[in-house]
C-alpha cells in the first residue's frame, strides 16, 4: 500500500521505469480488489436479504409474466453506479496516460549528459557505441543511479535486447532504431540476453552488464580513452625531437567542443607518450610533422574506441649517414630510459 500511496507523493524525477510500471500495477490491483469486493458483498447482501423464505407474501407485489419493469426511486441507484464507475475509470486512464508519458520522455535530468548507448546486435552477440566514442563488445558497464539511455538497433536478423534483472527490453531490428532508458540502482552483474529466436546461437547470445559506482564508472570511462603513441625512426629507435604531432577528430564540426589537439616533444618522454584528458573517443586523423624537414610527413587515422597504443615510425632521409656517428651516443642515453621501460611494460611487452 506504501507503493499505491507514493504514486501520488514521490516525485516524479526519482522513479524509475520499473517503479512506474509496479506502481499502475498495484494501483489497478488495489481498485480492481476494491470494486469487486463492493460488488460481490452487494450481490451477496441482496441475495441474502431477498432469499426464499419458502412461503408466498400476499403483500409482496411480484411481478407478472410480461410486465415492463418501471425502476424505482428515479433510477438513484443506476445513476450512482454508473457515474461511480465512470470516475474511477476516467481518473485511471488520465493518471495512467500521464504515467506513460514519463515512461516515454524519461526522467527530467538534463538528458544532454545523460549516457547513451547504441546497442547492435549481431548473430551472435551485442556492440555497443558510447556517445563519448567508447566501443565494446559483449561487455556494458554502467554507473549506479543515472538515467541511461540506449537505442537499440540489429546488423542483420532481428533479435531483441533485455536485461531481466534490471527489467530492460528492446527491439533490435535491422533498419530501424529503438529507445528505452533504465537506472540501475546497485552495483553488480547481469547478464544482457536475446529475446528473439534468431539462429543457432541464438541461447549463447549473452552479454555482460556490470553496474558499478559512479566514480568506478569515471575510472573505466578514463582507462577506456587512453591514448599512447611512440615515435621511432627506420632502425626502431626512438625520436626525441624536432617533430610536431596534432590529432583531430574526423567529425571534429559535430562537437561543441573543439577536439584538435597538438603537442611537442616536450610533451614526450623518450619517444613516447600517454595522453589521458581527450574525453572523446572516435576516429581521430593523426599529423606527424618534422619541424626542421629530416622525415616525410606521417597522416594516418587511429580508431580511438578504447585503450590504444600506436607506433609510428618515422622515415628520416639522411639517417644512413648519421647512423654511425650519432649511434653510439644515443644508444648510451637510451640505455637506463629503455632498462626502466622494459620493467613496466613487462606484462604487455609480447608484441
Ligand atoms: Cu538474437
Amino acid at each position: 500500500m506504501t507503493t499505491i500511496f507514493n504514486a501520488y507523493t514521490t516525485p516524479l524525477e526519482v522513479q524509475t521505469r520499473v517503479d512506474v510500471f509496479e506502481e499502475i500495477f498495484l494501483v489497478f490491483l488495489g481498485l480492481g480488489t476494491l470494486v469487486g469486493v463492493v460488488v460481490i458483498a452487494y450481490t451477496l447482501y441482496n441475495a441474502y436479504k431477498y432469499r426464499d423464505s419458502g412461503e408466498p407474501d400476499d403483500s409482496e407485489d411480484l411481478p407478472t409474466l410480461g410486465e415492463l419493469p418501471t425502476g424505482g426511486k428515479g433510477g438513484k441507484k443506476l445513476f450512482l453506479s454508473f457515474g461511480l464507475s465512470a470516475i474511477i475509470v476516467i481518473s485511471l486512464v488520465v493518471w495512467t496516460y500521464g504515467m506513460l508519458l514519463y515512461v516515454e520522455d524519461g526522467p527530467d535530468d538534463n538528458p544532454d549528459d545523460a549516457i547513451e548507448v547504441e546497442i547492435e546486435g549481431w548473430a551472435f552477440g551485442w556492440d555497443y557505441y558510447y556517445d563519448n566514442g567508447i566501443e565494446t563488445t559483449d561487455e556494458f558497464v554502467i554507473p549506479t543511479d543515472e538515467a541511461i539511455w540506449i537505442e537499440t538497433t540489429s546488423r542483420d536478423v532481428w533479435h531483441t535486447y533485455g536485461i531481466s534483472d534490471l527489467r530492460v527490453k528492446s527491439d533490435a531490428i535491422p533498419g530501424e532504431y529503438d529507445d528505452t532508458w533504465f537506472i540501475a540502482e546497485e552495483t553488480g552483474v547481469h547478464d544482457a540476453e536475446c529475446f528473439e529466436l534468431c539462429g543457432v546461437g541464438h541461447s549463447d547470445m549473452y552479454s555482460e552488464v556490470e553496474v558499478v559506482e559512479p566514480d568506478e564508472y569515471e575510472a573505466w570511462v578514463d582507462e577506456q580513452l587512453t591514448l599512447s603513441i611512440t615515435l621511432e625512426d627506420q632502425n626502431e629507435q626512438r625520436v626525441t625531437d624536432g617533430f610536431e604531432l596534432t590529432l583531430e577528430h574526423q567529425d571534429n564540426d559535430e562537437f561543441d567542443d573543439d577536439l584538435s589537439f597538438a603537442y611537442e616533444p616536450e610533451d614526450f618522454e623518450n619517444g613516447s607518450i600517454e595522453i589521458g584528458d581527450i574525453e572523446q573517443g572516435g576516429e581521430y586523423d593523426i599529423e606527424i610533422v618534422s619541424t626542421d624537414d629530416e622525415f616525410e610527413t606521417v597522416e594516418e587515422t587511429i580508431d580511438f574506441t578504447g585503450p590504444t597504443d600506436e607506433t609510428f615510425t618515422l622515415e628520416f632521409d639522411d639517417l644512413e649517414e648519421e647512423d654511425d656517428e650519432e649511434d653510439d651516443e644515443e644508444e648510451d642515453e637510451t640505455d637506463d630510459e629503455a632498462e626502466a621501460t622494459d620493467d613496466d611494460t613487462d606484462e604487455g611487452g609480447d608484441d
